[in-house]
């Protein structure tokens, strides 16, 4: 049975027989002190504090067994997946592959490319590397929500204007609606997570809608837990 968010631009209707939580890129060098993202100079707190909010999220979807799939930016050790152009974009030594304090930045395996401890995978949820910024970008994630039957995604993740939005503007371009939930992603700069979210639900939801976790939650318990 389809339940209704209050969401913006106008509620969003999820049907839960083909909706999936995605969580992008909660991984260790983008949120925890001392990682990658710390040593480029960004206040990593920010993005600490959604742990919380994506967890209360992560506990909605597993109570319902409803599925979850995680992303993580990672590249192949031997970095045959990281063009030049995106490898040579960083600082120099704190390049993609580069030794950082977690480990290799961004290479798979490595101990900051691992998903925060509280919000680690179940067994049985999806964990998908990406090695761009979208998720569908040489990832097959099409072909695998499409056997699911899924079509529909509530989101949560960082950073808000890179990851998440393209993610959802691939989403989006495939077919899929997307619900983000505001509480549960963040970016290094407040003024580019409000934006992007602006840019998401102008237009009528041009991309997708977002909502307050609050409005979700209170969708499940109206319609799900008793219904
Ligand atoms: C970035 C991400 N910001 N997950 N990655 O490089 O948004």
């Amino acid at each position: 049975m389809a339940i209704t968010v209050e969401a913006r631009p106008y509620p969003f209707t999820l049907d839960p027989a083909h909706a999936a939580l995605v969580v992008i890129d909660m991984q260790r060098d983008f949120i925890e002190p001392g990682g990658f993202g710390a040593v480029l100079g960004n206040d990593v707190s920010r993005l600490t504090a959604i742990i919380p909010s994506v967890a209360a999220l992560l506990s909605l979807f597993r109570g319902q067994n409803l599925p979850v799939l995680h992303t993580r930016e990672a590249h192949r050790p031997d970095l045959s997946d990281c063009p030049p152009a995106k490898r040579l974009r960083g600082a120099p030594g704190l390049r993609i592959g580069d030794e950082g304090a977690m480990g290799r930045i961004l290479v798979a395996g490595e101990p900051g490319n691992a998903i925060v401890p509280e919000l680690a995978p179940l067994t049985g949820e999806m964990v998908i590397d990406k090695p761009g910024k979208g998720m569908f970008w040489a990832t097959g994630l099409h072909e695998i929500l499409s056997e699911k039957g899924i079509t529909q995604l509530v989101i949560a993740g960082v950073t808000t204007e890179v990851c998440v939005q393209t993610s959802m503007r691939e989403a989006n371009d495939r077919g899929y609606e997307c619900l983000l939930i505001e509480e549960a992603t963040e970016s290094y700069f407040p003024e580019f997570k409000a934006s992007a979210i602006e840019m998401i639900v102008a237009q009528g939801g041009i991309v997708g809608w977002s909502a307050r976790l609050a409005a979700l939650e209170t969708a499940f318990a109206r319609e799900l837990v008793h219904g």
